[in-house]
This record gives C-alpha cells, sequence and structure tokens, in this order.
C-alpha cells in the first residue's frame, strides 16, 4: 500500500516480514540498508520513592506515595511497586490514591534531592555514549553506536550501567538496548523493574508489539487512543492495515504513529540544549480556591521572581510572558504578551498581573506566570546597548524592592531576606498558602490596613 508518509511525498516501499513499509527518501536505507544505531535508553524505577526508600529503610517494602497528601488538592508523582499493586499510578487523584490504600505512606516530593541524584546518575551514564540525551529526571538515550561498536558491548554497556547505578547510588533503573529510540524506549519498560530489555531489529520491534493496543506506540497518549479505538483501530496491527485512515484521524501525528508501527524510527540522539527549552514557568495550585484577585496579584509577584531565577540559571530570556490560570471550575485560560527578550521577575510581574486585570474574576484553583519564546543571552547583549541596560538594571532594582517591601507591610513575611528559599518548590507553596491564609483571616477580622 502507497501513502504519504513524507511532507515531500515521495514514498519507497520496502518489504520485511512480507509487509510493505512505507519509506521516506533520504531518511532510511541510504544504499539498501538502514543505518544502523545502537542506542541504549535508562529509566530509574519509582525514582522519587526509590530514593526515598534508599534514605529511610523504614519506609522500604511499603507502598509508598510520593505527590501531594491525601488531606491535600492534588495527584501522584509516583508511588513504589508495592503502592501500584493496589492500582495507584502516576497523575491519579490523590483522594484516589488514599481510597485505593489509605494504609500507604504519604509523602511530599523533595525535588532538590532527586535533581541531585539526577545529576549523578546522568555523570555516570554518560560515560558510555558519544551522544546522550537527557529526557527527564531519571532517564536518557545513550548513543552508543560508537563506543559499543558491536551488539556484545552495547549489552555490557547496558549492564554495567545497571550495576554501577546500583553500586554508586543504591538505585535500580531498567534498561533497554535496541536498534532505535522507541524501540529502546519500548525495551527499558519491557521488563521494569529492574528489567533489561533488547530489540535488536525492526522485525524484533513489530513483533513485539503487533498484537498490543496502540498505546504501546511511544506518543500515543489517553486522547489519539481514544480517537483510534472509535475508529475500530485497537492493535498496531490495526494500524499497519489501516494506514490511510490512522494519517487521516491524526494528521502529521499520524503519519508519525504509522511509521513506528513498522518500526521505522531513525531519530539520532540530540544532547539536551537549554535553549530547546519551549517556556520556563512557574505555578501553583491553591488547597482552597482563592477568590481575592489582590492576593493573586501578589502571588504573580513570588512567581515572576521563581522564573526569573530559573531563566537566568539556564541562561534564557523570553520574548513572550504568559498567564496561566484554572478556575474552580477547572476551565483553564491562559494569556500571553510578546515583550521585548527579557528574564526580568519586574516586567513579567508588570505584564502577568497586566494580563490578571483582564480576566473574568471568578474563584481560582491553580496561577502561573511563564515566559516562553527562549532565547539566549547573546542575542540580547548584540541588540541592546549597555545604556539600556544599565537604565533598565537600574528601574528594575526599584521596582523589585519597592514590590518585595509591599509584599512585606502585607504579610509580614520578609520576602527580600527569603527569596532564595522561595526558589525552592515546597517553600514557594507554603508561603502561597500562608498568603492566602493570612489575607482571609485578615478579613474575618475585619480586614483593612494595618
Ligand atoms: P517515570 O519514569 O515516568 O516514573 P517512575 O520512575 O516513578 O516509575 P517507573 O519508571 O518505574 O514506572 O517518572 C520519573 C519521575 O517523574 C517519577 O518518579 C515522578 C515524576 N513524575 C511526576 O511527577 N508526575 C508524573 O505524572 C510522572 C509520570 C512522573
Ligand atoms: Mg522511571
Ligand atoms: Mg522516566
Amino acid at each position: 500500500m502507497l501513502h504519504s508518509v513524507t511532507e515531500c511525498g515521495i514514498i519507497f516501499v520496502i518489504t520485511i516480514a512480507d509487509k510493505e513499509i512505507p519509506e521516506s527518501v533520504g531518511e532510511q536505507c541510504k544504499g539498501g540498508g538502514a543505518m544502523q544505531q545502537i542506542i541504549i535508553h535508562v529509566d530509574m524505577d519509582a525514582f522519587y520513592a526509590s530514593v526515598e526508600m534508599r534514605d529511610d529503610p523504614r519506609l522500604r517494602g511499603k507502598p509508598l506515595i510520593i505527590g501531594s497528601l491525601p488531606n491535600e488538592r492534588g495527584v501522584v508523582a509516583t508511588c513504589s511497586y508495592e503502592a501500584r499493586k493496589y492500582g495507584i499510578r502516576s497523575a491519579m487523584n490523590i483522594k484516589e490514591a488514599y481510597r485505593r490504600c489509605p494504609h500507604g505512606i504519604y509523602m511530599h516530593p523533595n525535588f532538590y534531592k532527586y535533581k541531585a541524584v539526577s545529576e549523578q546518575l546522568h555523570r555516570i551514564w554518560n560515560t558510555y555514549a558519544s551522544a546522550s540525551q537527557t529526557i527527564a529526571l531519571d532517564e536518557a538515550y545513550l548513543d552508543v553506536t560508537d563506543t559499543a561498536k558491536n551488539w556484545e558491548t552495547a549489552r555490557q554497556f547496558a549492564h554495567t550501567i545497571k550495576q554501577r547505578t546500583k553500586d554508586e547510588l543504591g538505585l535500580n533503573c531498567s534498561v533497554g538496548v535496541a536498534y532505535s529510540k522507541t524501540a529502546a524506549k519500548t525495551a527499558s519498560e519491557e521488563k521494569k523493574p529492574n528489567g533489561y530489555f533488547e530489540i535488536p531489529t525492526p522485525e524484533a520491534f513489530v513483533d513485539l508489539i503487533i498484537d498490543r493496543d496502540v498505546r504501546v506506540l511511544y506518543t500515543v497518549g489517553a486522547k489519539t487512543a481514544k480517537k483510534l479505538h472509535a475508529a475500530g483501530i485497537h492493535t498496531v496491527r490495526d494500524i499497519r492495515e489501516n494506514t490511510d485512515e490512522v494519517i487521516r484521524l491524526c494528521g502529521k501525528h499520524g503519519q508519525w504513529i504509522t511509521q513506528i508501527a513498522f518500526g521505522i524510527d531513525d531519530r539520532k540522539v540530540t544532547p539536551y540544549r537549554p535553549e530547546d527549552a519551549k517556556s520556563i514557568g512557574r505555578e501553583v495550585t491553591f488547597q482552597k480556591d482563592v477568590s481575592d484577585y489582590a492576593v493573586l496579584r501578589d502571588i504573580l509577584v513570588l512567581l515572576a521572581f521563581c522564573v526569573e531565577h530559573r531563566a537566568k540559571r539556564v541562561g534564557l530570556q523570553g520574548r513572550g510572558v504568559t498567564l496561566k490560570l484554572t478556575y474552580a471550575d477547572m476551565k483553564q485560560i491562559s494569556r500571553s504578551h510578546t515583550i521585548p527578550q527579557t528574564d526580568s521577575a519586574v516586567t513579567i510581574f508588570r505584564e502577568t498581573s497586566g494580563m490578571l486585570e483582564q480576566v473574568e474574576q471568578r474563584p481560582v484553583r491553580l496561577i502561573g506566570a511563564g515566559l516562553y519564546n527562549l532565547t539566549g543571552e547573546e542575542e540580547e547583549r548584540q541588540l541592546t546597548f549597555d545604556d539600556i541596560i544599565d537604565d533598565g538594571k537600574i528601574v528594575d532594582e526599584d521596582v523589585r524592592g519597592q514590590l518585595l517591601a509591599d509584599l512585606q507591610q502585607r504579610y509580614g513575611l520578609d520576602f527580600a531576606a527569603n527569596l532564595e528559599k522561595i526558589y525552592h518548590y515546597e517553600i514557594l507553596h507554603k508561603t502561597v498558602e500562608y498568603m492566602r491564609k493570612y489575607n482571609l483571616h485578615r478579613r474575618e477580622n475585619g480586614g483593612g490596613e494595618r
């Protein structure tokens, strides 16, 4: 069957395992054989939970749920494999998790700890690869084509990675070795936890997944699966037999799904570059909805400082600012403005608070501020001359001080002295809750200025 899988629309068809495989010109099979890659995918088992269990033996062997606490609003970030026996999963509402496992141990995440562990992990893994791509704190693709040179050595690398991760950091990971990124990711998931699996060829990949649900394919999430199921396309086999329909239903994404259903994925392992980040944002969900927009405005000051901090750390600036709100009825809205390149909290606050004034004023469950359309600092330095930057800085410094002084006067917390702490996720949340409660409290007592 011929169908367009490339934008240029030129198709080759080759046959593997009696199946026609759509083949895009120039991407595959140059000179008659696919460019062989050997890719390792590593993913930690129950990452946040495993770190906590490693550090506190009392948690081991228990159903441990990391995320919100049962009496709070929020979701499960992850849970130990013991907790998974109760059907608890990442992103599940915390109340539902509690209903399933009331005797579980519930803990807040400790991001700074996980980040530090993550850096140690990636340092070990990277030594085996000519290129490595960090996908998440607990996960990476490693291109070992040139470092291992053959399958047997790649297998040894994989086992050494597992061993060193265990010996040096006391944590288990699952590792997949395969001919492509998609297959390597599938392989690492295949035998979780503490698993190892190989998928050496597209044929082996297809054999493994052909009768599984479409969700086995990387990037097919709940929404896409629903769409495909509704059209009677349930398995990978169904996708292969209905490629035109899949492409019709899912457009460009459908082209990709069709390709991987045939085992085709020649994406390279591309090291993460901060400038590839699409946006930098911080948000908070309230324990109780907030109707007081003056408090929301104050919270935007803190969020703006957090975004500035993050942007400066990665050396990026944004040309757009966003405000994000989720109302009490779960309706989400976002507003954005294009601005001259900035990483300044003052600008982020000015823009987001301006946008806040324009939205429908209903009780709010979540508020977020962010920068998007990111770019490095270099351009800024060339574009704006010293005088502009200096002027900007002086003005900014004054406004920064004033913003923090205002907050301090309203809430009695020394925001300026505690700014560093606010950057920590949990402290930010606690502070915001304090601001909300303090304001309610004052209102109950008659409100007004102090
Ligand atoms: P995952 O690798 O998806 O999950 P995991 O390591 O906890 O469990 P496993 O890989 O063994 O299935 O995510 C890594 C970490 O990212 C996870 O420990 C917590 C965090 N996370 C969230 O905070 N929210 C989420 O929805 C998911 C999926 C992960
Ligand atoms: Mg993991
Ligand atoms: Mg992961």
